[in-house]
């Protein structure tokens, strides 16, 4: 296949719910050298999202997009893996960051694309997980040491998450001694200087520009 052929196999492949198809056109995406991220966010991301708008409009049902979604998840682990495996990342690491899908929020798709680009730029990226609590993800940030902490919300019902780790940090005196950033569908970069996050990225490639000017580390 060619790149053009993987993207739209991609994208059908999801659309399908056909797992098999799915499974082969990211080991073949892998195989033949092709640009990865590409593939994951104008693919089989792409594939997802035309899933969910045919089931908010009443196309599709949820059975349809639990499937979707599973298989999402087995695509993406494949390929998050062979993106980090073609990194070179060394041993030392830039900073330590850790990132949850806010309480309520069961999304996490997106957050493993996150991170598995942030970790390519050698930080060290610790995923407490989704529907997370923002106490557990104070707790998580500091048990690491963490110098950022990253939230997902895709729920225009759980964006609450984030303004409320926002608030704690500062009831308990902690908001400088971390850095934040948002993302997820409905975050806007409205809503997060409203908040007052540090940063606010749109896709995952911005996420990885963002956490290394957090880090003090962009050109
Ligand atoms: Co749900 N879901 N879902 N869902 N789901 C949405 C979000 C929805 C928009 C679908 C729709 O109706 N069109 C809608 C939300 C409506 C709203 O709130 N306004 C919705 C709904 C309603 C629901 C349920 C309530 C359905 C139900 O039960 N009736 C339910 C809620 C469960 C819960 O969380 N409590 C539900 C459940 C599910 C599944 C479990 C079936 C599954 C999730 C599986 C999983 O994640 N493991 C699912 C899915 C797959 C979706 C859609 C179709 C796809 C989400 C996705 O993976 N996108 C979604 C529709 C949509 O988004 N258009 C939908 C692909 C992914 C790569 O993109 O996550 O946006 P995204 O991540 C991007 C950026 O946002 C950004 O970078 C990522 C990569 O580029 N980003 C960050 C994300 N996090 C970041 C963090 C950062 C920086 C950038 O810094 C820290």
């Amino acid at each position: 296949m060619s790149e053009k052929e993987i993207m739209q196999s991609s994208i059908d492949a999801i659309l399908e719910g056909n797992e098999g198809k799915a499974l082969a056109t990211a080991r073949e995406a892998v195989d033949m050298g092709a640009d990865l991220v590409a593939v994951l966010n104008d693919g089989f991301s792409e594939g997802i999202r035309q899933v969910g708008n045919l089931f908010e409009r009443g196309e599709k049902f949820l059975p349809e997009l639990i499937e979707a979604a599973m298989i999402m998840e087995k695509v993406s682990a494949i390929i998050n893996e062979a993106i980090l495996k073609d990194s070179s990342v060394g041993a030392t690491k830039i900073g330590t960051m850790v990132i949850a899908t806010v309480e309520g929020d069961v999304h996490d798709i997106g957050k493993g694309i996150v991170i598995s680009l942030i970790k390519t730029q050698g930080v060290n990226v610790i995923d407490l997980g989704r529907d997370v609590g923002t106490e557990a993800i104070i707790e998580g940030a500091l048990e690491h040491e963490a110098g950022i902490i990253g939230t997902s919300a895709l729920l225009t019902s759980t964006l609450n998450g984030q303004k409320k780790l926002e608030e704690e940090l500062r009831i308990r005196g902690l908001r400088n001694r971390f850095k934040t950033i948002v993302g997820g569908a409905p975050v806007t970069q409205k809503f997060a200087d409203k908040i007052g996050a540090d940063a606010y990225a749109e896709d995952a490639a911005e996420a990885v520009v963002r956490v290394l000017e957090l880090l003090g580390k962009s050109n």
